[in-house]
This record gives structure tokens, C-alpha cells and sequence, in this order.
């Protein structure tokens, strides 16, 4: 008999030193009050001078309640994969948290492969479960498949904010691994392969925690000139593509990422005339797909959560059966698979911190040293892509930073990934390109004008060499940064 508890009770049973895997992706369907009352446990236990730190599995970012509160109370030894909560980033920028950022794809078979350390406990928010341990996950589902099939211990975070009748959006499906692995049978966005629910060992169950709490995510900032130029850029360079037969007619799935740059994209893909209705193969599924899905401009979306704003899930809960054919939520395994993104055939759409010249991609290091958020699932899907898009604006720091830099400071993606590199200054085709023709179409087309002598003139430094760099030179621009605070200061010759 399954039986309800409160959250202090359910913190009572994750003890120090314990590896704890959390559903959820995005702060789509993380739990939310047994980490309240974990992180409370933890400040009482360092107050009684105890130490007290978990480590953390879970699908990608997840929340206040969740990172927030657990990278405040300093509860936390080691987390991956994905993050962008503030506290947690500072605590990982001093060392506090040992993070290690992984493919997103990558992580629920390497835990399934034994690589890390044993998951204790799996905290899983749920919209209902039986007696006979079928869970109906909410709106995001990440690695918590695999991390429930593994871990010891269950305890069940069942939210009633989300209604019962979200049975049927999830597509449940854990691989085989190798030697024995076949293909992932989806062979088109809207192909179902596993189960509407999750199957746990009811005897692992320690109790329920009754919660009604949103997601709490807010609606992204409306497109400003600069995102609403990159959206128009990448669906212009579609449509182009398109036109020149480069991309089939009927068009072809679209993976974005996340953000407010990515929402303007779909915008402008569903503004662009020239665009047909398109399907998404793709890891969030953020409120300006819902937009679309309604004008037809987007006919199925297959994510592993459903990231929307507090306003937008309410509209969706309560109008499931217009949307019950529309899209589909998967392991984050499935939704990021790189041998679906090979078959599909995406157009992958993502976001750089900074680009070099040569089209190597940092998505992830600001200046080479500190963590921003994570590579994500970037990784999974660019590799893997029919056309790999990276977007950017041109400068950040009110144009103290270019965002394009002779060589990037940590690198992600490398130039054998990236096809083409869109800032709001145009768009860089990369295919087919050696590099110092790869650097003069990215000065020519991507660089902010405050920048593009200085790069030409590095370029020139570089002399014949098949790819022109100079050693001693190709991070002042990031040191001018340190030294002065911006980077139109750079001076090759001093
Ligand atoms: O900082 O807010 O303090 O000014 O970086 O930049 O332009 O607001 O862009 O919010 O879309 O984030 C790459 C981080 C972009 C994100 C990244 C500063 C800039 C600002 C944020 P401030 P913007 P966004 C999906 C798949 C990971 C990979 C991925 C990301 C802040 O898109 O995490 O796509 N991607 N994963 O000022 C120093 C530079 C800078 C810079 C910008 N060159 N140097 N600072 N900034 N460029 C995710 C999942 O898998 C769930």
C-alpha cells in the first residue's frame, strides 16, 4: 500500500553522502518540495556541524526549488548534466560543486553502463501513480526512466497542478545497450516506440508527497531588434535553401534550443512565407511552439518536456485534446538521440557564446574559465544535423565583447560540426569552405562593424599558413577584455 508522507519525512531518508537522481528537464516536471525540504536539512545539519551534500543526476536545468535552493544551502558535492540557475553557477565557479557538464544524450546510457556512482534514491514528480508502480510523469521526462530503474529507493513527488488526463502525451522507451542495441524505431517525428507510463518496482516506493505547484517558468522577453534580425536571418537562409533544392520541398524537422534568441526563430520561421507547415525533433518544447501548433504553422512537435510558462501549460491542461495528436514527450536519450538526428535529417538550430573565425563554437565558457550553462544537448543534435545552424548576436557587453574572436576560448563545437554561423549582421555559409575562406565570409557577413578591421588585420598576421593563426596573439582580444573591460582596445602590435 502506497502510503503519503510530508516532504520533511521524504528528506528524512536522503542522508549525506547520497546520490540522488531527480526527474524532470528544464524545470518541467522537477520535483519541488522534497528539495525545499532537503536544503532545510542541510543548513540544520551544518548547523549542528554536520556535513551534509548529495550528488546530483537529472534530465538538464531544473529550478529554484530545486538548484536554487540546494546550491544555496551548500548541499551539493557534484551535479550534471545542463544547469542556469545563478546560485548554482556561482557555487560551480568557485569550486563549491564539482560539475561535469556531459552530452545530454549521453547520460542516462552512461549511468545504465555503470561509468558513474550509484543513484540511492530517485525523487520523480508524477501526475498519478498505482499501486503496481505506473507512474504518469508531468511535463518533462530527462533520464528519470533509467535513473528510477536503478536506483535503490523511490520516492514520489504526485503534483496535482498537473491533471491525470496528461496519460497519453508520454513516450516511454529505454534502449538496449550494446551488443544487443537496435535501431530506435522512430523514423518520423510523430512515431511512438515505448509506453505511456513508467514502470517502477512498487516495493522501491518509501511514500508520496502531495504537492499543487506550476513549473513557475516565466514567459520569455519578447523578441528585441537584435533576436527578431538573427529569427529573420536563419528563416531567410531556410527559404533560400529551399529554393536552391538544398532542403527537400516538403522541408524537414527543426531542432532549436532554448531562449529567447530561439523563440524568435520559430517566430520568424512561422512568419516566413515560404516556409511550409514543418514538424520539430527537438529536446524543449517552448511556449512559441504552442503559438504555432495553433496557426498550423508547426503540425507536431516531439520534445522531452513541455517548457512553458505558467500561463501557457494552464492553456494546454485545459485544451489537452486539441494538442493530444500534436506532440509527444520522450526520455531525453530518444529526444536528443544523435542516430534519430541523423535519420530525421534536422535542420539544428542552436546558440554560441562566442565563434572563432575558422567556425569553432564555444557555447559554454564566459572567457575561456567560467561555466554559463552547459553544452546541453547542442552536441547531440549539431553533430549529427543536415544543417548544423549556430546563431549569436554579434557583441555582447553593450559591444565591449565581440562575440567572434580569433580563436574561442573554450571550444564545444568544432569547426567540422558547424555549417553556419547567423548573427544579426547576415548569415556565414561555411559548407565547403577551406578555413581562411571559412574567415573571410565570417568578418564579411557576421562581424559587428566595430570589429571587422580588427579582425581582418588579424587574419593578415597569420600569413599563408592553411590556417592562419598567431599563437601569441589569438586570445588578446580576451585579455584586452581583462585588462581594460572592452575588447575594441585590442592592439596586435603592442
Ligand atoms: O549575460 O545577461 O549578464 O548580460 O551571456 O547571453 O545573449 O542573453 O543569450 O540567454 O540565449 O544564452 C549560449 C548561454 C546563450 C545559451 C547561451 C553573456 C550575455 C548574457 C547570455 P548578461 P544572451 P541566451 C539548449 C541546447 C547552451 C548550448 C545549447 C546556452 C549571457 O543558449 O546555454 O544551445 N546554450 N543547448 O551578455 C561573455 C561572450 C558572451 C557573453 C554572451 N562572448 N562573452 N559573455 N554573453 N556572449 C539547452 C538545453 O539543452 C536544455
Amino acid at each position: 500500500m502506497l502510503k503519503i508522507i510530508s516532504a520533511q519525512e521524504a528528506a528524512s531518508y536522503i542522508n549525506d553522502g547520497d546520490v540522488v537522481a531527480f526527474s524532470g528537464f528544464t524545470a518541467s516536471g522537477a520535483p519541488k518540495v522534497v528539495t525545499e525540504a532537503l536544503a532545510e536539512r542541510a543548513k540544520a545539519e551544518h548547523e549542528a556541524g554536520k556535513p551534509f551534500k548529495i550528488g546530483i543526476f537529472t534530465g538538464a536545468s531544473t529550478s529554484d526549488h530545486l538548484d536554487g535552493v540546494l546550491s544555496l544551502a551548500d548541499a551539493i558535492d557534484f551535479r550534471t548534466p545542463y544547469q542556469s540557475n545563478v546560485n548554482m553557477r556561482n557555487s560551480i565557479n568557485s569550486q563549491q560543486i564539482h560539475y561535469f557538464d556531459m552530452h545530454l544524450s549521453h547520460l542516462a546510457q552512461e549511468l545504465r553502463y555503470g561509468f558513474h556512482k550509484k543513484i540511492n534514491i530517485a525523487v520523480i514528480e508524477a501526475a498519478d501513480v498505482s499501486e503496481n508502480g505506473e507512474i504518469i510523469l508531468t511535463a518533462g521526462v530527462g533520464i528519470i526512466p533509467t535513473a528510477a530503474t536503478l536506483a535503490d529507493k523511490i520516492i514520489i513527488e504526485l503534483n496535482s497542478f498537473t491533471p491525470k488526463s496528461v496519460r497519453g502525451l508520454h513516450d516511454i522507451y529505454i534502449p538496449l545497450d550494446p551488443p544487443n542495441r537496435r535501431e530506435i524505431p522512430v523514423y518520423k517525428p510523430s512515431d511512438r516506440c515505448g509506453d505511456v507510463v513508467l514502470k517502477v518496482d512498487p516495493d522501491k516506493i518509501i511514500g508520496i508527497v502531495e504537492t499543487n505547484l506550476p513549473d513557475g517558468l516565466s514567459p520569455y522577453t519578447p523578441a528585441d531588434k537584435i533576436t527578431e534580425t538573427i529569427g529573420a536571418n536563419v528563416a531567410d537562409f531556410l527559404a533560400s535553401q529551399l529554393r536552391e533544392n538544398k532542403i527537400p520541398s516538403s522541408f524537414l524537422p527543426i531542432q532549436s534550443g532554448v531562449g529567447n534568441i530561439a523563440n524568435a526563430v520559430l517566430g520568424s520561421l512561422g512568419a516566413n512565407r515560404y516556409i511550409p507547415p514543418f514538424e520539430m525533433y527537438t529536446e524543449v518544447i517552448q511556449d512559441s511552439v504552442i503559438g504555432l501548433i495553433r496557426t498550423g504553422n508547426i503540425k507536431f512537435a516531439s520534445g522531452c518536456s513541455l517548457s512553458l510558462s505558467d500561463d501557457m501549460m494552464t492553456e494546454v491542461y485545459n485544451d489537452l485534446n486539441s494538442f493530444r495528436d500534436k506532440f509527444v514527450l520522450r526520455p531525453q536519450e530518444i529526444s536528443n538521440s544523435p542516430e534519430v538526428a541523423r535519420r530525421l535529417g534536422l535542420i539544428t538550430i542552436n546558440t554560441a557564446l562566442e565563434a572563432d573565425i575558422f567556425g569553432n563554437i564555444n557555447s559554454t565558457h564566459v572567457l575561456g574559465t567560467k561555466m554559463m550553462n552547459g553544452i546541453g544537448g547542442s552536441g547531440d543534435f549539431a553533430r549529427n544535423a543536415y544543417i548544423s545552424i549556430f546563431t549569436c548576436p554579434s557583441v555582447a557587453k553593450g559591444g565591449k565583447i565581440s562575440a567572434i574572436v580569433p580563436m574561442v576560448s573554450h571550444l564545444d563545437h568544432s569547426e567540422h560540426s558547424v555549417k553556419v554561423i547567423i548573427t544579426e549582421q547576415g548569415i556565414a555559409d561555411l559548407r565547403g569552405k577551406s578555413p581562411v575562406q571559412r574567415a573571410k565570409t565570417i568578418i564579411e557577413n557576421c562581424v559587428h562593424p566595430d570589429y571587422k578591421q580588427l579582425l581582418w588585420d588579424y587574419l593578415k598576421l597569420g600569413g599563408t599558413n592553411h590556417t592562419p593563426h598567431t599563437l601569441s596573439a589569438c586570445f588578446k582580444m580576451h585579455q584586452e577584455f581583462l585588462n581594460s573591460g572592452d575588447m575594441r582596445k585590442t592592439n596586435w602590435t603592442k
